[in-house]
């Protein structure tokens, strides 16, 4: 049997994911939030599952250290999705990407004049092409976390982040006033891996997509 390696992020994307693994007939042994394991093994002694920061894994897949991943459109998209076969969309961990403002701030205005907009985020290349097909001139601020956090102490007139339930906005007396994409997770392969590991890849593909359409 060939060894195949999947790539995830804990919370959210794994809490979502483990459902569809159990349909494709994979369950971890451990609980990755309970476990300091970084790597965790499964009821098949050839699949083993690897717990990394939800913007690395598709680097995992793209240099084959994993040969399946899961990860959101968003990672995706900032990482290029350069060698990466996306077969699959998984249609979990959803949310939208929004650009949001202080309560108030009037948007469309600043958005109209063509005056420049200072916009934090952590998704520059998103934010990037937004604003270029708007025509509107954006100077982009790189954050890590906490976006919501800039316009409240004047880094930035605009976020771009990702919003599910709105809550974090409205703690923060910020509001989302233009959606830029729904955003889900999808199934990541190595292209090589596919190729070379395809009588033990697409059962496990197949599997996962009848998981997603019941
Ligand atoms: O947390 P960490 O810094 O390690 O990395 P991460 O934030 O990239 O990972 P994780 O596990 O938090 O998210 C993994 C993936 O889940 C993301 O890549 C998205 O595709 C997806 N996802 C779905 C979300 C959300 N919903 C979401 N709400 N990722 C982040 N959020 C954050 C958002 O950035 C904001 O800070 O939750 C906050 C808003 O939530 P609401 O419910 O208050 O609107
Ligand atoms: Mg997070």
């Amino acid at each position: 049997m060939t060894d195949i390696t999947i790539a995830l992020s804990k919370g959210r994307i794994f809490d979502d994911t483990a459902p569809l693994l159990k349909m494709a007939g994979i369950e971890a042994l451990d609980d990755p939030e309970k476990s300091r394991k970084l790597i965790l093994a499964t009821n098949r002694a050839n699949v083993r599952l690897v717990i990394v920061r939800a913007s690395d894994v598709p680097t995992y897949v793209q240099y084959g250290a994993a040969d399946i991943g899961i990860a959101g459109k968003d990672v995706l998209l900032e990482h290029g999705g350069t060698e990466l076969y996306q077969p699959l969309d998984l249609n979990i961990a959803r949310c939208r990407m929004m650009v949001a403002v202080p309560t108030g701030f009037d948007y469309e205005s600043a958005v109209f004049q063509g005056a420049r907009l200072r916009v934090a985020t952590k998704y520059l290349q998103t934010a990037r092409e937004h604003f270029a097909d708007k025509g509107v001139h954006v100077d982009l601020i790189k954050l890590y976390g906490s976006m919501e956090l800039a316009p409240l102490v004047g880094l930035a007139d605009a976020i771009v982040d990702l919003v599910s339930t709105g809550n974090t906005l409205k703690a923060n007396n910020l509001e989302a006033v233009e959606e830029i994409m729904p955003i889900s997770s999808r199934l990541i392969i190595n292209q090589a891996a596919l190729k070379l590991k395809r009588e033990t890849i697409q059962p496990i593909l197949k599997a996962f997509s009848e998981a997603v359409e019941a």
